[in-house]
């Protein structure tokens, strides 16, 4: 079990104290959610992996599309040799990819799930002897201070897969400005945004026939379960995923099947039959209004690579 001590995956940010408390309250809340950063524990994490190979699920297939068919124009344009620093890591599988062609002098992975970012390292160090690895296990949403043995040198922050779609887009401007802040004067952000799409192309994706989905949502409750000493039954409740067009958004929700009281450490809330948990939004942005946010950010002159569909967008903005 990895702590705030161990050496391998220094845990930072991450501070246990308050996560109860978090749950607690936003359990509490009038429309009750839980954060979408607790559907990363180990299994969550793994249940991510196996969405990404989901054929509904076509982000991660279009993106590296993308740096298949653009991968040395980006390098050419982000230059080599740099820190890249991986916001949300998870198996660093795209990352690693781009090893060949971005030749990073430092890697650093950054991940809520410090375990399975852990493991992830282990096995990449054996194939790319040559990089330093610095893997950080931190829940990097609410702030992104980096120690002091991430170099200060041509920072290339890496945040693939459209993660920025989970935040609100104040948020997502927030939190670019917090990456921008850190990219210092030659570095710059690699991002991978969700464009617009049809909405069957989007239900279909977070409502996937073989239920991965379902279990990576459900999965939370369990999670739940043993941060807040909850007594949540997973068989009470079912997924629900499906895009919002009012909002833009694809959400998530949890829904209660029967009328329940469902008990926490310091707590309890009793739920209609019917209710739901909203557990994410994943937004969807035309490329133009991605662009602006980043400029909102802070980031100079954008450039972009996109699929022959126009479903998804690899963008780099420079500092
Ligand atoms: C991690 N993130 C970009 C995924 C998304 O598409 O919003 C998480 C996910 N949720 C359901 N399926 C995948």
């Amino acid at each position: 079990m990895l702590n705030a001590t161990s050496p391998a995956v220094p845990v930072v940010n991450n501070d246990g104290l308050h996560i109860p408390a978090e749950l607690a309250e936003s359990l509490s809340a009038r429309q009750p959610w839980i954060s979408p950063k607790f559907l990363y524990d180990p299994l969550g994490s793994k249940l991510f992996e196996a969405i990404c190979e989901l054929p509904e699920y076509y982000p991660t297939r279009t993106e590296a599309g993308i740096f298949d068919l653009h991968g040395p124009e980006i390098a050419r344009t982000v230059g080599t040799g740099a820190t890249l620093i991986d916001l949300g890591a998870g198996n660093c599988a795209k990352a690693a990819n781009l090893f060949p062609l971005l030749q990073p002098r430092q890697y650093v992975p950054v991940d809520i799930s410090a375990e399975f970012l852990l493991d992830a390292v282990e096995r990449l160090r054996q194939r790319f002897r040559h990089i330093e690895m610095r893997p950080l296990g931190m829940d990097f949403s609410g702030s992104l201070e980096l120690p002091d043995s991430v170099r200060e040198e041509r920072r290339l922050f890496f945040y693939p897969g459209s993660s920025i779609g989970n935040f609100t887009p104040d948020e997502a401007r927030d939190f670019l400005q917090r990456v921008h802040a850190q990219c210092g004067r030659d570095g710059g952000l690699l991002i991978g945004i969700d464009l617009a799409k049809e909405h069957a192309v989007l239900d279909a994706a977070y409502d996937d026939a073989l239920g991965v989905t379902a279990a990576f949502n459900l999965n939370v409750l369990r999670h739940v379960n043993r941060l807040l000493g909850a007594d949540f039954d997973i068989r009470q409740w079912r997924h629900r995923g499906f895009y919002n067009p009012a909002q833009g958004r694809v959400e998530m929700h949890l829904e209660a099947q029967t009328a329940q009281q469902v008990t926490w450490r310091g707590g309890s809330r009793r739920f209609a039959a019917g209710e739901w948990i909203h557990t994410e939004n994943s937004y969807k942005y035309r490329q133009s209004d991605a662009v602006g946010l980043l400029a909102q950010a802070g980031f100079a002159a954008a450039r972009a690579w996109t699929d022959p569909k126009q479903w998804f967008a690899v963008i780099y903005a420079r500092a």
